[in-house]
């Protein structure tokens, strides 16, 4: 059974971060009606296009599971429509420029007229503030919440990073207020408005970052490798490569082919009760008991010595023979996937992360499957809409419109 069967999404979103959210919603058997300007829709069905005259895989993979109604909401029929289907819906998802849904006439205070019940959920850029007024996309969040001032090197700029934390990690932080509006609705009859600002979703996954600012104040981070090199911190939390968040030593380390395949990589941490295997497995049986490597304290000043010792070992294995051998002996380490590699992998297939969807102007193409699973509601991942696909049927069966009624909607050019 879809868990959120029965809800209704009236689907303002567009682009990346609020389509993120809808799909969620979607997945879990929320009725999504996607709602796009007559004639062009979400702009991304147009952008990095690779097969002409069909949607983009930037709009099909992230618009699965709903349905399209194209409606001009500047128009005056419109405006009819989409009211109706404010009464009609139970949560409004939106993720367009400050101020652009007062400007359209459908406001907080204007839908709580219409539906009290309704929950409003909007993706911003900022929260209230000096730039609660600005347009954002998804590197501008990741610099303006901390991810890139802590991302790449300690001799390097500023990096961002290829996850999408700005726009999908606001998208998964907003489903989850929606889904907790929805059940304070469920005890009180009134829905609730529901923020979220882009930044704050970065800050929220850069708290270990946060948390290292103020352990500065207690003198150096030791775990750094920068610590070990003798580079001295300044006051803000720096740059740490690829070091491991928590306080366990980890680096990103050659395997056997590195010369020739740019993900010939591990990632290998120095889990400090793991150590006798490492030291076993990489053949430094001396270093178990030596005082001078025994305990994590004293590694710390040693870190590039111990990892060259341990990357000499993983260059003789491939990425997968050291998750082989390491696995079963307790040491935390991980192959560096490359995207094709996790297009091909045979288990992401067999679990649904990783799906192959027939479109019908496009053909099949890969996606990115609904990453939680439930048990008793899976997911069943259908293809993106066309444009305008359902007015019909939505303008129909979800809003009643019929005989003349219908056809003076049609006429008026409100659905294009
Ligand atoms: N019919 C008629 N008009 C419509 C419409 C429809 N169906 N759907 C949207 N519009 C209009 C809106 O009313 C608005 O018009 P006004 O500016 O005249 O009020 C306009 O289209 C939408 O504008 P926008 O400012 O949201 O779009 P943009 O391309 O200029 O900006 C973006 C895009 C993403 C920067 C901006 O929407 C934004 O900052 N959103 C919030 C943060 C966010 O989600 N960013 C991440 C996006 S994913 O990378």
């Amino acid at each position: 059974m879809e868990a959120l069967k029965g809800i209704k999404v009236l689907d303002f979103t567009h682009v990346q971060s609020g389509p993120t959210c809808t799909q969620l919603l979607a997945w879990f058997g929320a009725d999504v009606i996607k709602v796009e300007r007559p004639g062009s829709g979400d702009p991304t069905r147009a952008q990095l296009v690779d097969v002409p005259e069909a949607d983009s895989l930037y709009f099909t993979m992230l618009n699965h599971n709903k349905r399209s109604l194209t409606l001009n909401t500047k128009n005056e029929t419109g405006k009819q429509v989409l009211e109706r289907l404010v009464a009609k819906c139970d949560v409004l998802v939106e993720n367009f420029a400050p101020g652009a849904m007062e400007r359209m006439g459908f406001g907080w205070e204007q839908i709580q007229k219409i539906n009290p019940r309704m929950i409003m959920a909007s993706v911003k850029g900022f929260g209230p503030g000096p730039y609660e007024d600005c347009k954002v996309y998804e590197n501008v969040a990741q610099c303006a919440g901390g991810a890139a001032s802590t991302t790449g090197f300690i001799d390097g700029p500023p990096t961002v990073t290829g996850a999408q934390i700005g726009d999908s990690g606001t998208g998964l932080h907003l489903a989850l207020g929606i889904v907790t509006a929805l059940f304070h609705r469920q005890n009180t009859g009134k829905g609730q408005r529901v923020l979220a600002a882009m930044q704050d979703s970065v800050i929220n996954l850069c708290r270990v970052k946060l948390r290292d600012q103020q352990r500065l104040a207690a003198g150096p981070l030791e775990e750094y490798s920068q610590h070990g090199e003798g580079i001295e911190f300044g006051d803000t939390t720096p740059r740490a490569g690829n070091d491991s968040g928590g306080g366990q030593p980890g680096r990103i380390l050659k395997c056997k082919g590195w010369d020739k395949d740019p993900n010939a990589y591990t990632y290998f941490i120095t889990q400090a009760a793991a150590w006798p295997n490492i030291c076993t497995a990489i053949g430094k049986t001396g270093w178990i008991e030596d005082p001078e490597y025994a305990t994590p304290k004293a590694r710390l000043t040693k870190l590039n010595e111990v990892f060259g010792a341990i990357e000499d070992w993983t260059m003789t294995k491939t990425k997968y023979e050291v998750m082989q051998i390491c696995n079963p002996l307790d040491i935390p380490v991980g192959p560096i996937l490359s995207m094709k590699e996790i297009s091909e992998e045979k288990s992401l297939r067999e679990t649904g992360t990783i799906v192959k969807v027939e479109h019908p102007e496009r053909g099949p193409y890969l996606t990115v499957g609904c990453p939680v699973k439930l048990s008793a509601s899976p997911a069943e991942v259908k293809r993106s809409p066309l444009l305008g696909e359902h007015n019909e049927e939505i303008l129909k069966n979800v809003l009643g419109y019929e005989g003349p009624e219908l056809q003076s909607i049609i006429d008026s050019g409100a659905i294009g």
